[in-house]
């Protein structure tokens, strides 16, 4: 097919498009017949900070930054954890979030989290708590698994305290995500 004939063929087609919803114009569907909405994994918006460190630091082989670095062959560390252990986002600006993943640690479940609390704050002292676990268990190395709440309040700042693990003396997590979730889907 020569050039001329694929520039014909093109033109046709717009031709015909042009017909049905104009050709070259850019316009998105009305919103009272389909809404944009959908759940955003928000996490790459927010500052992590921990209470706890890994000896080698957050940017080490296992620190804090590789429990949001979305890569879940990569974990945070801690030894020893300690029972007032917490991971906190914090954003630039307030954002809704009514539902978070964990993702278990590549080896020995018993350094999995057990019992944590979700919470949320506005001024990073006042906190409510959004979600609370006890007795969890990742039944799989490099599990991922979704708790979700009703939150249609916007906070800067997000909070998970791990208030026990399985059993010993280490914490490890592969990932820790958040989610925005429209009011609709919740
Ligand atoms: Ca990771």
């Amino acid at each position: 097919m020569t050039i001329l004939k694929i520039a014909k063929g093109a033109i046709g087609l717009c031709a015909s498009m042009v017909l049905l919803m104009g050709c070259l114009k850019e316009e998105y569907p009305n919103t009272e017949l389909f809404t944009w909405k959908a759940k955003v994994d928000v996490t790459d918006k927010a500052v992590l900070s921990v209470n706890v460190e890994n000896s080698a630091g957050p940017t080490g082989g296992e620190g804090s930054s590789k429990v949001v670095d979305n890569n879940i062959n990569t974990k945070f560390l801690i030894n020893p954890y300690r029972s007032d252990f917490y991971m906190q986002l914090a954003f630039p600006q307030a954002q809704q979030v009514a539902s978070y993943t964990l993702t278990s640690g590549d080896d020995a479940p018993s350094r999995d989290p057990k019992d944590w609390k979700f919470s949320a704050s506005a001024d990073g002292t006042t906190w409510v708590d959004l979600d609370v676990q006890t007795g969890q268990s990742f039944t799989d190395r490099k599990m991922t698994r979704t708790f979700s709440f009703k939150n249609t309040q916007a906070y800067r700042f997000y909070r998970i305290s791990i208030t026990a693990i399985g059993s010993g003396s280490l914490f490890q997590l592969s990932e820790w995500r958040v989610i925005e979730v429209p009011e609709e889907l919740q």
